[in-house]
């Protein structure tokens, strides 16, 4: 059991003011697996007024100092890294070898990236007859969910640090535990009393006194499009800038002369990882219906293939996050049943043996771009796929979404993939796979404005000033 009661504010673990408890539910048995504190708005002032009076001195210090806290950081993280993924299993699910793998190494990797991009930023540059310089925005709200944790907080906390600004961290209840050890890991590298605080608790407390609080200058948040629609109001009177990171439902382009099976295979397998929770995934796969056959014979076998179970067993998938996620979960693929989607590969209930836990099956629909199940974010390992005549057929059909976070094209001539991807209107396209610390990552249409990530995630946490003459 984890008693993890104390907030970190001002250098110090602390009480809550108004002492109030949740349990956490391991998503694997159902069971408790230990307690965090509810803060309360009053948490929050002390926590804002401690980065307020930290950001005086933080903001005035060199990057050589600001790299020094980030290197004893990354030493402190280096050691405590497989805590953080047996953490992040316990809290949502994740099995092992991802969560002290992809999950802990995405944490690590923009911790690395954050380091490199300080050792070169320019933070001042002369145009012409003007100074340009770039400043810490101030003191950030910093408001994360539970999908990819270790990702999650890091890609903002460590470029917010970099630039010199101070922070409140109001991480998810349905996943405290990675945070609380990364603000151990963050009080043990000696990271300045007030530079860093987090205050756990509910979205509508901490997280809506963040987005209202009158000293807090920008709130960076990655989450659900209705939560990041309510805290745009939320902070509108107090004009503060708003970076959201919202949801998706990216399109997967298998190209005619795309070797099919191989691609399928992959995309399938790749929609079920995480438990299909993440904002990008390839949830519309979308394939020549000349092919469409072949794709069907392929996704099957994938999903089916794919083995769930304990997390903390060799499995590939473990159980969706809680008991509400699945739920949801439930109640889109009795939609997609009821909307006449062909169900080619999962469906309704649990996996057979599995009778606790927050298990789903690895489901694949074929159906069309107008049914529910591929317009709405599911969230979840739900894959749809939907058959395209030719390249502005499936163009329009990827392009024809609320949303524009990721997108992915598969494809032998890789020149022609990429005209592909410059027409798709969507933050982040992987060609024929590949990854980048330093590619920006971010929303177009309703998946957000911001863009983190590399040298892009540090513009976020910074004001430009011109002084000119
Ligand atoms: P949300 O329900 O939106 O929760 C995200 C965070 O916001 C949680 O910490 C939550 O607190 C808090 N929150 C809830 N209501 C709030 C309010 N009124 N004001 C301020 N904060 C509030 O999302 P989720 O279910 O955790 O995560 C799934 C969603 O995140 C999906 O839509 C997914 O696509 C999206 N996501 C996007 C990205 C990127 S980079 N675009 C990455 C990951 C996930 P609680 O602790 O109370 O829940």
């Amino acid at each position: 059991m984890r008693d993890y009661l104390k907030f970190y504010i001002d250098g110090q673990w602390v009480d809550p003011i108004a002492p109030k408890t949740a349990d956490v539910i391991n998503p694997a048995t159902e069971e408790v697996s230990g307690r965090i504190s509810l803060g309360s708005p009053a948490d929050v002032d002390k926590a804002v007024a401690a980065a307020r009076r930290a950001f005086a001195t933080w903001s005035e210090t060199s990057a050589k100092e600001r790299l020094e806290v980030l290197e004893a950081i990354q030493a402190e993280y280096l050691r405590r890294e497989q805590e953080l993924g047996e953490a992040i299993t316990e809290e949502m699910g994740a099995p092992i070898s991802l969560g002290c793998g992809f999950h802990t190494m995405l944490g690590k990797g923009h911790l690395q990236t954050a380091i490199e991009v300080l050792r070169d930023f320019k933070f001042e540059e002369q145009r012409g007859p003007t100074l340009i310089r770039k400043e810490p925005i101030g003191v950030c709200g910093l408001i994360t969910p539970w999908n990819w944790p270790m990702n999650q907080t890091c890609v903002k906390i460590f470029p917010a640090l970099a630039a010199g600004c101070t922070m409140i961290l109001k991480p998810p209840q349905l996943a405290p535990y990675s945070a609380h050890i990364l603000a151990e890991i963050l009080d043990t590298a000696g990271v300045p009393a007030g530079v860093f605080n987090m205050v756990q608790g509910s979205g509508s407390v901490i997280g809506t006194a963040l987005s209202t609080h009158q000293d807090v200058d920008m709130i960076s948040f990655t989450g659900s499009e209705p939560v990041g629609v309510q805290i745009t109001k939320d902070a509108a009177d107090t004009i503060k800038r708003v970076g959201l990171e919202l949801g998706g439902k990216s399109a997967w382009i298998i190209l005619d002369d795309a070797e099919l099976a191989n691609n399928v295979a992959g995309a399938t397998a790749g929609m079920m990882g995480n438990s299909g929770q993440t904002c990008s995934a390839g949830s519309r796969l979308l394939v020549p219906n000349s092919r469409m056959e072949d794709a069907v014979k392929a996704a099957t076998e994938a999903a089916n293939g794919v083995s769930v179970g304990d997390p903390k067993g060799n499995f590939a998938m473990g159980p969706v996050v809680s008991k509400s996620q699945y739920n949801i979960i439930q109640e889109y693929i009795q939609k997609g049943l009821d909307e006449g989607a062909q169900l080619i590969a999962g469906g309704l209930g649990r996996p057979e043996g599995l009778d606790k836990g927050w298990y789903v099956k690895p489901t694949v629909f074929v159906g069309n771009n107008d049914m529910v199940i591929a317009r709405e974010e599911i969230f979840g390992p739900v894959l749809v796929i939907i058959g395209y005549d030719d390249i502005d057929d499936a163009v329009a059909i990827s392009n024809d979404s609320n949303f524009g976070l990721g997108g992915y094209v598969s494809g032998t001539d890789v020149e022609a993939a990429r005209n592909i991807a410059r027409r798709m209107r969507t933050g982040a396209i992987w060609v024929n796979g590949g990854f980048d610390f330093h590619a920006p990552f971010g929303g177009y249409k309703r998946s957000g404005n911001g863009r983190e990530w590399g040298e892009f995630g540090f513009h976020e946490y910074l004001e430009v000033k011109s002084i000119i003459g």
